[in-house]
């Protein structure tokens, strides 16, 4: 964090304030992790602070500290649209376009707050007046920390904000494999570590939350793995059928497609999933170094997303789906074979 945005950041938490913490619609361990880890460290600092979330969040993160005090939007409008109506502060993590928590849009814009964003992704709004914004961040939560520092807190690490953040940094990085991971990212896991962050535990309490049915599903994904070698990619279909047999529940086939993409040798990588209910064909798609699936599901999709992981639906149905994608993939046999 520079020295201005570190000024002005002082200045606004020089008394004690009332603050909302807000993360993004469809929270992930890094949205969580890092509300939850500076929400401690601001109330150890001696302000009021409620943690905001447009909506529900996946259960392998209900175990960490704090998530009791979590106001969910969408359960409790009144209160949370009082809380916001009411704050000094609102800190917006891990996102930076107020379009990113759905319903609270409009509530946030009216609010009387000052605005202080901490984020790590492309092209940052011009809503906050401090914005702590670096895109070369492995996660908000690493920036978390590093917040901490500037205000010379870093010392003071208590064990809530250390489990929190080390959490979010685990998991927006993979579990440290991303390209995003730098060396100042596992210099802040250790000091994390030291602060009584025990990573064992974390990642059991994480990773180590399969259903038995969604492993069974996964069996009958890798089942249907399809490899187009001449094109370096692979992917994976699912029916409805093959859903219903291992008792569906949404979240389950998150991850899948990350399969299909280790094959070696495989740098595209495609999750095709039957959904009856809504009559699309949800799609998931991955890619490994230059290969933009962002461009690959904005033309073909309807969808969007990262340069190397994006998503997108059809709505023809899934063998019509999966033929059209295998027809579409000569076209881009060059970039798919140059990028490897
Ligand atoms: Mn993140």
């Amino acid at each position: 964090m520079n020295l201005e945005t570190t000024e002005i950041v002082k200045k606004l938490l020089a008394s004690p304030q009332k603050i909302v913490i807000v993360g993004h619609k469809n929270p992930d361990g890094d949205a969580i992790g890092s509300c939850l880890g500076l929400s401690f460290f601001l109330k150890d600092m001696g302000h009021t602070i409620t943690v905001i979330m447009p909506n529900e969040f996946p259960d392998f993160l209900k175990w960490l500290p704090g998530v009791e005090g979590i106001v969910i939007h969408e359960r409790e409008r009144e209160k949370s649209t009082g809380l916001i109506q009411d704050a000094d502060l609102v800190f917006t993590l891990d996102f930076n376009c107020l379009d990113r928590v759905g319903e609270m849009q409009g509530i946030l814009e009216n609010c009387t707050a000052k605005f202080v964003m901490i984020d790590h992704h492309q092209q940052p709004a011009t809503y906050a007046l401090a914005t702590y914004s670096d895109v070369k961040m492995s996660s908000t939560s690493e920036m978390v920390f590093h917040f901490i520092e500037a205000l010379g807190q870093g010392e003071n690490l208590s064990k809530e904000i250390a489990i929190n953040l080390y959490t979010g940094i685990m998991t927006d990085t993979g579990s440290f494999r991303f390209s995003s991971t730098s060396p100042t990212t596992h210099r802040v896991a250790a000091r994390l570590i030291e602060a009584g962050a025990e990573s064992a535990i974390i990642n059991q309490n994480v990773y180590d939350t399969n259903s038995p049915e969604r492993m069974k599903l996964l069996g009958v994904a890798l089942n249907n793995l399809v490899i187009l070698a001449e094109f370096c990619t692979a992917y994976i279909t699912l029916t409805q059928k093959e859903l219903d047999e291992h008792n569906f529940k949404k979240g389950d086939t998150e991850g899948f497609v990350n399969y299909a993409l280790s094959v070696k040798g495989i740098i595209f990588a495609a999750i095709f999933i039957e959904n009856k209910q809504e009559n699309i064909v949800k799609i998931s798609l991955r890619s490994k170094g230059y290969f933009s699936v962002n461009d690959f599901a904005r033309n073909h999709y309807s969808g969007g997303g990262h340069i190397n992981a994006a998503g997108g639906k059809s709505s023809q149905d899934l063998s019509k789906t999966v033929n059209e994608f295998i027809s579409i993939l000569p076209r881009y046999k060059n970039e798919l074979t140059d990028a490897s």
